[in-house]
């Protein structure tokens, strides 16, 4: 219950209203007021040692810049990591984009949907269609979808009108059963051409804003240079690499807006599962044991074995009456010392060099090599 009435404070901060009255130097300091006061809010809920609160993006810049994509966004695309969505997803963002005006649309776009099984795909598409959600599955790094044996992305969305695929197509397309003609199932995209327009008209701007947002490293530069056939903006395998929004037209009336990343304040379950979840930078961890535990947990023993052709030492049974299991996963000790051995990775202290072998899991696990996804809420699939 305490989570719950503390969630409703959990909100992303808003930037304080403004007019044309409004100089320019009152409302940055309306906005820094504001600002501190949200942070000093989030201070008072982070004392409380139950509740874990994600290490959410502190810099008011950062926040400035995500503002700015939402006031300008006709389409506020929050991108979310298909592996895990939940974990991504903000409801308070849809929440504010539509306080900012009602016309503005949101969507949610779940990406590297090529490191998800079918089944999952299916569970998840129905855990959103029961949520009512707009959403589509996408793979930045696939570059292109296809439907019905025709290839979407850069040459439809230079056409004069932005041809996001329409439910109608979608629906000739029997998404599950052609996995070989469709690298890309996709269930639903929602925004028909029709719909573009209306929301045009409603907003009475030029052209149709369409805003990528999300948390950092899901992938929002991958899919707009993927959706542009060229590389626009940059892309790295590190969380923060976008600083700066980015305004890029496709056409004269569809323009694309990258947003940096931000971790929004969110409740975790610890501070390693956000490590594991690839929004905190790897190359600045000291102390990588915590999260790759939260890996090891997550992706088990056998995969961990046949990936890095390991041989890990079995369960002590002395320690833990429970880790006979033959597939209880290994502790990260174990893990981190196996596979420093087994590349020849030692430290200046002689022993295993468990920093650069923990990094390199950890790296593995964000980049996709090794495997992990969740089901979502309550859905039955099989192993
Ligand atoms: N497997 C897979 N990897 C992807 C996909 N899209 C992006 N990536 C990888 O994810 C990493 C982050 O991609 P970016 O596009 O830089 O992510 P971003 O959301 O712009 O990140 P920030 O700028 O830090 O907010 C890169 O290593 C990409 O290659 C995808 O669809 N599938
Ligand atoms: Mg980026």
């Amino acid at each position: 219950l305490k989570e719950i009435v503390a969630a409703c404070r959990l909100r992303v901060p808003r930037r304080p209203s403004w007019d044309e009255a409004t100089t320019s130097e009152q409302l940055q300091e309306q906005e820094r007021a504001h600002f501190y006061q949200w942070r000093r809010e989030l201070a008072s809920l982070e004392q409380d040692e139950r509740l874990v609160l994600t290490p959410c993006e502190k810099n008011l810049e950062v926040w400035r810049q995500l503002w700015r994509v939402l006031e300008r966004s006709d389409v506020v695309v929050q991108v979310v990591d298909a592996r895990d969505p939940l974990t991504y997803y903000s409801e308070d963002l849809e929440r504010y984009a539509l306080e900012l005006h009602p016309t503005k649309r949101s969507l949610l776009l779940l990406n590297k949907a090529d490191l998800l099984p079918a089944a999952l795909r299916t569970a998840w598409a129905d855990h959103f269609d029961g949520l009512h959600l707009d959403y589509a599955f996408w793979s930045a790094k696939a570059g292109v979808g296809r439907v019905g044996g025709q290839k979407w992305g850069s040459e439809q969305l230079g056409k004069p009108w932005p041809r996001l695929l329409s439910v109608q197509d979608l629906k000739s397309v029997d998404t599950y059963t052609q996995p070989a003609h469709l690298p890309l199932p996709m269930r639903h995209l929602p925004l028909r051409q029709s719909e573009c327009a209306v929301i045009l008209q409603a907003s009475r701007g030029e052209r149709l804003v369409v805003g990528l947002t999300g948390y950092p490293n899901v992938g929002k530069s991958s899919t707009i240079n993927a959706l542009f056939g060229s590389k626009k903006t940059a892309v790295a395998p590190t969380p923060g690499k976008t600083k700066h929004f980015q305004t890029l037209n496709v056409t004269a009336n569809l323009c694309l807006c990258d947003c940096p990343g931000l971790v929004l304040p969110q409740y975790a379950h610890s501070k390693a599962e956000m490590v594991a979840a690839g929004v905190i930078p790897i190359d600045r961890l000291t102390d990588v044991r915590a999260p790759v535990e939260a890996v090891a947990q997550r992706v088990g023993r056998r995969q961990l074995e046949s990936v890095y052709g390991l041989r890990l030492p079995p369960p002590g049974h002395q320690e833990d009456p429970h880790r006979h299991v033959p597939l209880v996963p290994p502790t990260a000790i174990e893990l981190l010392r196996a596979f420093a051995y087994a590349r020849g990775w030692v430290a200046a202290s002689g022993l295993p060099d468990e920093t650069r072998a923990g990094r390199r899991i950890l790296k593995d696990y964000v980049d996709g090599k090794i495997l992990y996804f969740k089901a979502p809420p309550g859905a039955l699939v099989d192993e």
